[in-house]
This record gives structure tokens, C-alpha cells and sequence, in this order.
């Protein structure tokens, strides 16, 4: 494997003395009495130490330098396991790998000991993990800001098929990787109430006074380059209590009293909301979020000095990214600390507030769009209630101006809803006080313009923009598949890694029998070594010799994780009705992976009957070595290693205008996957790039799927014109999946005939054509492997890199800092 200039003096062997010498300083341990943890550990900091002259130099550069900075605001980083990532960044993987073998110890071992950090949900926690990623790369200061969650997202567990969530206590043994910093922790405030006064000149001066606090304690982790000097920083809060014990109380005997407050406090950052594509009202969210803003709002002020005349250079020192509505409430923050803190003017800060957000938004779904009621947002920051019901007033008295007697239309764009409740809606609020608001695709972006936020796009279109999401290559190519990398690095060199645009230079490569060879062989490897994974996480046994169906992200009905297995049960319903000869079928292994929000009563129900159509399926032996159904529970990033890269086929089959964009589609691409999918988020993209003939479309279009519902959509119509489809429902409802039992799945038959929010029964005929095509394909194995390189040669575009250029082009202008 290539690797970057490591840092040339680590030999192995001084490598292994670091390791030993850690045993004993750190742990307290030789190496004959270490534990698990102790060897894990003790590699870490051994690897760790080589990062952090790089990261304390790139602290001394950037502070000097008085270096804008990019602080992205984000309450999910999805980072998955660091041990690989920071080898490949100091360039020490042989050296460790190499010193582990020296002391009789497997390397390989050692990194599986390794809980990845489960900070976030989804795509869009993962994304901010792969932006802060590309920055460092970039050597733009930028540091990450979050929440330091106890517990992560659950570990998902199958119990009769349903699941069963498991508290991701991630730090039960420490992380090696992070750097407490306890004494410059920031007080955050909460509740009470204002008073208000007015000084000399008449003017009103708001007083909160609040009446509880925490201490939010920044925890820094190391985000290296790749190739380069540059380490910047993610920073992430936890919440401890201020006065651990109320003497009084305790005193008094009271211990129970005495010790509920420090829980009170911190519960704040006990555990991450597992919620998807849908808000959480609950108060303890709107207090993670108000936590982490405050504290980090706080923090970058105090770098950048409170004097006014330093305040006034805020816009040429940072820009903040709103990772969707979650930090939104950073906004009202501001305000409160320019104005009522630190003295300035309302109009003043008001532009500087204005000038140094930006806002993402990364939903089509409406009611996905955060509101808090003004109730709640009332009892617990009632000053900025005060200072947005102010924002609002100034804006809406603009709409007032700009369109005269359109009261509807200020109603439609105030930042407060009246109905059903009164409430702050956040997407507003961050419209109102960015500079630029962006979506993450193409097609998202201009849905955004024309549908979600049409009248916003309307009194102000400069301000939207369009940011394609993207991944980073380091994680999900170079490490994830090595195989692949190195083939690459044979045919085109090394640079892609840094330089993903480079990846079209193995387009002639696809007209290279021998190449197509190698790259059939690295997929056959990357397949066993999933087989191989399987075995020994879940007890799955796969064959390898057949097509890799794999549809892995989060369970939500517009995902339409339904679709694919009404596709699973036609070809089963097929095969025993004779219409189908499993001997003659391409025999096809469906990979599932999906977590379901514990809430989702849907979500759930369609993982139970995943699970029951594989078992099912599985057990049948008239349909043995066709097709087979795996489900592995707690799909997380360190899976997503392993089983992307085995992929031949990518499921991406969302209804065409739900799916924001997609970043799962793009790593599938990537690893040369093929795409099955909709004219959906990215997938429009990447099919532009891969090709129409190397990319399997079905299905409506956004403008189709809007027709379709104006003019009143009934499902059970195609029902009842399409016998496989209603073969395949009655399946279902007929209980073959479920023990006989007709009742187990009647909510989700109903629902499918009577509701079928997402299309899918008007999506299913052109689905299972679609997949018609990808079985005829799969049959020329030689053609399919050329398609697959054209996916990999075309897909450059899809780095994270390119996402993070579009971003200081088009929203930051933040100029780079390259380290010596
Ligand atoms: C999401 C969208 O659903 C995804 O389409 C998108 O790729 C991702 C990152 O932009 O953001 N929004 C969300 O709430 N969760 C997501 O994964």
C-alpha cells in the first residue's frame, strides 16, 4: 500500500520501545499482564504522538496567522474507527503493523478491539465527518464543532427477527484518541427570565437572568490531512454539572437531592437523539443544541477578542456552517452576546450576525423542518425568544415593504408559525439571518428554490446555492479497499487519493482485458473477505459466487427498503410457481442494512419482515443457491468498510424528490459498484457522470410523482392490474412469512393498498423490469466489470474535497494555510 511521507524517523523498532514504554507509563502494565484494552490503548498513543507536533504547529500557524476560520456546527459526526485513519495519515501503517508482528501480537486483531464512535445517525452525521476530513486536507482552519454523546447511536440487535436497541456505551474503557480539556470549560445558561431597562439615551437594555447552568467541557480530537502537515481539530462538548454537590442539601442529609442536580446537568450530553429525517420536540434536544452553539459561539469569540473594534472583524476571522436546523438556534446566540453582552448596536450585529452564517439544509421532507414551540423555547431561553420574535419583526415588516398587502404570504414566511401551535420554525430563522442558504444535490438544491423555501428564493435569490454532498477517498477507498487502491496506484499513480478528479484517467483502462481481470479479482477478494466478515460478526453464511444486491441505510419508508423486498418476494413467489428456474437465475445475495428510530413503528415492522423473508427464504430448499437474504444487525461505518467494496449492485430507489442527496449511492459508485436507483438526490448526477448505460433507471420523476398525486393516487388500482405485484402482496398477507399467521404483517399490507405515502406499488412494475436488465447484464461478466470501471473512472467527482472547494468558492472564501 502507498503511503504518504511518513514521518521518516520511526523505525520499527523505536516504534515497539514507544509501545512497551507506554504499557508501562500509561497503564502500568508489562506486556506479558496487559489486557485487550491495554494493548489497544497503548497503540493508539504510540501512533497518536506522531500527529501531535503536526497538530500543535498547525495550532501556532493558524493563531498567528490570525487564519479565517471555518467552524462547522454540526450535532452528529458519524466518525467510525480511528486506529486506520490515523495511520494512513502518519504514513505508519507497515511500521505498526510490523512492530505488533515483532511482539507476537496481530495487528489486525488489535484494530477490531477498536468502538467506533457512533456520534450520529446517518448520512448527514457522516458527512460532517467526511468534510472535516477533506478541510484538514485542504489546510483550511476549520475546526469541528459537536456534542461529546456518552452514548452514541444504539447497537441495533434482531430478537425474533424485531428490533432490540442496545445503549452504545463507546467510552466504557476511555478513547485513546480525545484530549479533556476541563479548565477551559464554558459555562452555559439556561431558563429564568429578563429584565429589561432603559439607559441615557432611552434605549432598552435587556438583563438575562437565568436560573441554571452547566459547564460545557471541550474534549479535542485530532482530524489530520492526508498528505500534508496540516491537523486541525474537532471539538467536542460534554456536559458536567457546575456545583457537583448542593453542600446544603448534602448536608442536610438529602444526598438523593444533592446529587440529582449534577445529573440534571448531565444528562445534557448522556446520549444522541436516534432520530433520521424526522425532529425530535423533546425539551433535552433543544438544550444539546442551545449547549454546543453557546459554548462554541463563546469560544471562537474569546479567540477572536470582545472589544467592539475586534467584534467588528468577526466576518474576516470565521464563518460558521449550520449543519442543518440543529446549531440554527447559534443565531439568536450571537445576537444576544454582540448586543446585550458586549454592547453593540442591534443593526450592527445584526450584520455581522448575518454575514458569518451560512446555512444548510438537508431535507425535502416537511415534516422533517425543526420547529420548538415558543413555549418551550420560552421557558428555557426566554431572551432569545425576545431577540428572535425582533428578528422576525424586522423581517417581516421587509416582506411588508417588498409586497404590500400579502398578508398570506407574510404568514407563510414569518419565522413564527401559528398553527397547530405556536412555534419558532428554525429553517426560517436560519434563511432569514445567513448569508447563503445551500442544498446538497442538484435536483435538491432547486427543489429547495422551487418547493421547500419558494418564497425565500423568491425575495432573495442570490442567497441560495447548490453544494453536492461527496465522501471522503481516504476512508472509503484507500482504507475500505485496498485492493482496489493499489490497482489504481498501478494504473494512474498515487495522486488521486489527494486529487480524485484523477480517477478519470483509468477510463481507457475499461478497454483493458487484463485490467478487467484484476479488477474482476479485487472484487472476488473484497466478496470473500465479506463472507469472511459475516461468519464471524453474525454467523451469516454467504456464497460467494453471486450477485452482491446490497441496500444498506437508514430504514425509512421514502428509502423504500419496501420496494426491494416486494422485489425479493416476486422472484421467491416465481420461483415456486414455476415460473422462475432457480437453476437457470444468476443466484443473488440481498444484503440489507438499516437501523429503524426506535419510535418508527413502521420502520420496525419493515425490519421484522425483512428478517422474516429471509429466514424464510433462507430455510426453503427449493429456492437454495438462487437467492438468499442477509440482514447483519447494527450496520455502522465500520461494516460499511467491508461491505461496500464487496458490492456489484447499489440500491438507491428512494421516490424521486425525498432522498436530499444521497452519499451511500456515491460511495457504491466509487468502489465500482453499479446503481440500480431514481432520478433521486445525487443519483441524477451520478448517473449523468457514469453514463446512462452503466447505471439501471426505473421509476417516476419528481415532476411525475407531483402529477401523480394531484390527481389522487390509490394504490390498490395497481394492486389489482398487476398479478406479480398482487402475487407478491398476497404472499405477504397470507402469512408464508410469518408462521402462518395472517395478522403479523396485515399493517403493513393495509398500508401498502391503502396509503403508500411513498409510491411504491406505482414504482414496483418498472422496478422489477429495471432488475430484469440488471440480471441479463450480470450474465456478461466481462461487459458488467467494464461498466464497473467506468463507475470508478467517473465518479472523481463524488470526493469530499470537491464538496469542501464548492464551499469556500461559493459560501466561505476562506483562504488556505499550508503548514511547514
Ligand atoms: C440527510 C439526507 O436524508 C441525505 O439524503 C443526505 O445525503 C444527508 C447529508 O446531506 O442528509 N438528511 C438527514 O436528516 N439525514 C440525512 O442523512
Amino acid at each position: 500500500m502507498n503511503q504518504p511521507p511518513a514521518s521518516p524517523s520511526v523505525s520499527v523498532d523505536d516504534f515497539t520501545t514507544d509501545f512497551i514504554s507506554r504499557l508501562h507509563n500509561s497503564r502500568g502494565v508489562d506486556l506479558e499482564s496487559a489486557s485487550d484494552n491495554d494493548l489497544y490503548s497503548a497503540l493508539a498513543w504510540t501512533v497518536r504522538k506522531h500527529l501531535i507536533d503536526r497538530w500543535l504547529v498547525t495550532k501556532r500557524v493558524q493563531r498567528e496567522n490570525k487564519a479565517k476560520t471555518v467552524a462547522y456546527l454540526s450535532a452528529e459526526y458519524l466518525l467510525g474507527a480511528q486506529l486506520h485513519n490515523m495511520l494512513l495519515a502518519s504514513g505508519l501503517g507497515t511500521v505498526a503493523r510490523e512492530s505488533m508482528a515483532s511482539l507476537g501480537l496481530s495487528f489486525d486483531w488489535l484494530a477490531e478491539l477498536e468502538v467506533e464512535p457512533g456520534l450520529g445517525n446517518g448520512g448527514l452525521g457522516r458527512l460532517a465527518a467526511c468534510f472535516v476530513d477533506s478541510l484538514a486536507t485542504l489546510d483550511i482552519p476549520a475546526t469541528g464543532y459537536g456534542i461529546r454523546y456518552q452514548h452514541g447511536i444504539f447497537r441495533q440487535t434482531f430478537v425474533d427477527g424485531r428490533q432490540v436497541e442496545q445503549p452504545d456505551n463507546w467510552l466504557e474503557l476511555g478513547s485513546p484518541w480525545e484530549f479533556p480539556h476541563p479548565e477551559a470549560s464554558i459555562v452555559v445558561h439556561f431558563g429564568g427570565h429578563v429584565e429589561h431597562t432603559t439607559d441615557a439615551e432611552g434605549n432598552d437594555l435587556a438583563a438575562w437572568k437565568p436560573a441554571w447552568n452547566v459547564l460545557a467541557v471541550p474534549y479535542n480530537y485530532l482530524v489530520p490531512g492526508y498528505g500534508t502537515q496540516n491537523v486541525n481539530s474537532l471539538r467536542l462538548w460534554s456536559a458536567r454539572a457546575t456545583q457537583s454537590f448542593d453542600l446544603q442539601i448534602f448536608n442536610s442529609g438529602d444526598y438523593e437531592n444533592a446529587v440529582r442536580a449534577q445529573t440534571y446537568a448531565e444528562n445534557i450530553s448522556q446520549v444522541l437523539y436516534p432520530e433520521d429525517s424526522t425532529p425530535q420536540g423533546k425539551e433535552l434536544r433543544l438544550q444539546q443544541q442551545y449547549f454546543f452553539v453557546a459554548a462554541s459561539v463563546q469560544e471562537m469569540i474569546g479567540q477572536v477578542g470582545t472589544s467592539l473594534d475586534e467584534l467588528r472583524t468577526l466576518p474576516q476571522r470565521v464563518v460558521f456552517q449550520l449543519n442543518d436546523t440543529h446549531p440554527v438556534i447559534a443565531i439568536p446566540e450571537m445576537m444576544r452576546l454582540l448586543v446585550d453582552v458586549y454592547g453593540m448596536e442591534w443593526d450592527e450585529a445584526w450584520g455581522i450576525t448575518r454575514s458569518v452564517f451560512n446555512y444548510t439544509c438537508h431535507t425535502l421532507l416537511p415534516e422533517a423542518l425543526e420547529v420548538w414551540s415558543v413555549d418551550l423555547l420560552g421557558r428555557l431561553l426566554p431572551r432569545h425568544l425576545e431577540i428572535i420574535y425582533r428578528i422576525n419583526d424586522d423581517f417581516v415588516a421587509e416582506v411588508r415593504e417588498s409586497h404590500p398587502g400579502n398578508e398570506l404570504l407574510v404568514r407563510r414566511m414569518s419565522i413564527i408559525q401559528e398553527q397547530p401551535f405556536r412555534a419558532v420554525r428554525m429553517a426560517h430563522l436560519a434563511t432569514v439571518g445567513s448569508t447563503k442558504v445551500n442544498g446538497v444535490a442538484a435536483l435538491h438544491s432547486e427543489l429547495l428554490k422551487d418547493k421547500v423555501l419558494v418564497d425565500f428564493s423568491n425575495l432573495w435569490p442570490e442567497k441560495f446555492t447548490n453544494v453536492t454532498n461527496g465522501v471522503t477517498p481516504r476512508r472509503f477507498v484507500k482504507i475500505a479497499n485496498p485492493g482496489l487502491s493499489s490497482l489504481i496506484d498501478e494504473a494512474i499513480g498515487t495522486d488521486w487519493v489527494k486529487d480524485l478528479s484523477q480517477l478519470s484517467r483509468l477510463e481507457p483502462f475499461a478497454d483493458d482485458a487484463a485490467f478487467r481481470e484484476q479488477f474482476r479479482a479485487v472484487k472476488a477478494a473484497n466478496k470473500t473477505r465479506l463472507v469472511e466478515t459475516l461468519r464471524k460478526r453474525d454467523g451469516i453464511e454467504l456464497a460467494d459466487d453471486a450477485i452482491f444486491d446490497v441496500m444498506v441505510k437508514r430504514l425509512h419508508e421514502y428509502k423504500r427498503q419496501m420496494l426491494k423486498v416486494l422485489h425479493v418476494v416476486t422472484l421467491y413467489d416465481k420461483i415456486l410457481r414455476g415460473e422462475l428456474d432457480p437453476e437457470s437465475m444468476t443466484p443473488r445475495v440481498v444484503i440489507f442494512g438499516a437501523k429503524a428510530a426506535p419510535g418508527y413503528l413502521m420502520a420496525k415492522e419493515i425490519i421484522a419482515l425483512i428478517n422474516a423473508v429471509g429466514a424464510t427464504i433462507n430455510a426453503d430448499p427449493r429456492v437454495k443457491g438462487a437467492l438468499y437474504v442477509a440482514f447483519p444487525a447494527n450496520y455502522n461505518v465500520t461494516l460499511a468498510e467491508t461491505l461496500i467494496p464487496a458490492a456489484d449492485l447499489s440500491e438507491q430507489i428512494s421516490l424521486a424528490g425525498k432522498e436530499a442527496s444521497g452519499t451511500g449511492n456515491m460511495k457504491f459508485a466509487l468502489n465500482g459498484a453499479l446503481t440500480i436507483g431514481t432520478l433521486d438526490g445525487a443519483n441524477v448526477e451520478i448517473r449523468e457522470l457514469v453514463g446512462d448505460d452503466n447505471f439501471f433507471l426505473f421509476g417516476l420523476t419528481e415532476p411525475e410523482v407531483a402529477t401523480l398525486q394531484a390527481k389522487g393516487y390509490v394504490p390498490s388500482a395497481y394492486y389489482e392490474a398487476n398479478a406479480s405485484l398482487k402475487n407478491a402482496i398476497d404472499l405477504i398477507a397470507s402469512g408464508a412469512f410469518s408462521g402462518g399467521n395472517r395478522q403479523t404483517f396485515e399493517g403493513i399490507v393495509s398500508d401498502l393498498l391503502w396509503h403508500d405515502r411513498f409510491l411504491v406499488l406505482a414504482d414496483y412494475q418498472a422496478y422489477i423490469e429495471a432488475q430484469n436488465v440488471v440480471e441479463s447484464a450480470y450474465a456478461d461478466q466481462d461487459a458488467w466489470a467494464k461498466s464497473a470501471i467506468l463507475n470508478v473512472a467517473r465518479s472523481g467527482f463524488f470526493s469530499s474535497d470537491r464538496s469542501i472547494r464548492d464551499y469556500l468558492d461559493r459560501i466561505w472564501h476562506t483562504p488556505a494555510v499550508p503548514v511547514q
